[in-house]
């Protein structure tokens, strides 16, 4: 049997009740124009590039963004994007699990200094998903510098120094299936299915 998100499950219902005619070969055809893209685009699904819209990151309020109360501004950045959130939590990071996050920095002169500034105070992590988020993300986040970080990045608007740099991001897929699972437990990651998501991208 195929389930159906209920989203989806909604759209089948209001096309049976609009414009069908209400017997069960309209209700199959109902369920199939319903499914995300509908029948013109499986007519066209052949050729179209499906997007991966399951790819996540690793995205972290550091403790002088939760300070100044960014936390709000930076989700809505992500949101606003079309990005799905499906991990959050604040806590006070420990040693341990910072020197594992930045074990490839522990040699740095400034390793000291970062490790301080990390343990000053809570942070907010969060874990986002959707096509090509860990570029995007990288790029909404901006330079590691502020100072050589564009204006409209989250460093470029909300900072001005390399050691108080508002928010981390996962470099690269392989870095951030490593620390969301540094970060996360599986069971505090929800899948779960959003309505616009038929409307962000071809699926
Ligand atoms: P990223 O956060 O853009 O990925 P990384 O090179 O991975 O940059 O550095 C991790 C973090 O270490 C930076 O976000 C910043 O907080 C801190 N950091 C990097 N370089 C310096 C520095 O030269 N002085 C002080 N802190 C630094
Ligand atoms: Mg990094």
């Amino acid at each position: 049997m195929v389930m159906l998100p209920r989203c989806v499950f909604k759209r089948v219902l209001q096309q049976f009740y609009s414009g069908h005619q209400g017997n069960p070969k309209s209700l199959l055809s109902a369920a199939f124009t319903a499914l995300p893209g509908g029948d013109a685009a499986a007519g066209r699904r052949s050729q179209a590039t499906i997007p991966d819209i399951r790819e996540r990151t690793l995205i972290a309020v550091k403790p002088d963004g939760v300070q100044r109360r960014l936390v709000g501004q930076i989700m809505q950045r992500f949101e606003q994007r079309g990005f799905k959130l499906v991990g959050l939590k604040m806590l006070q990071v420990s040693d341990d699990l910072l020197s594992q996050h930045y074990s490839e920095l522990r040699t740095k002169p400034f390793y000291p200094r970062l490790l301080h500034y990390m343990t000053s105070g809570p942070v907010v992590v969060m874990v986002w998903e959707g096509h090509k988020v860990v570029q995007t993300s990288r790029m909404m986040v901006g330079h590691t510098n502020p100072a050589e970080a564009q204006a409209g990045t989250v460093r470029g608007d909300f900072s001005f120094h390399v050691s108080r740099n508002v928010v981390h991001a996962s470099d690269s897929l392989e870095g951030a299936q490593r620390e969301i699972q540094l970060w996360f437990q599986k069971k505090e990651l929800l899948s779960w299915d959003s309505c616009d998501q038929t409307v962000t991208c071809e699926v």
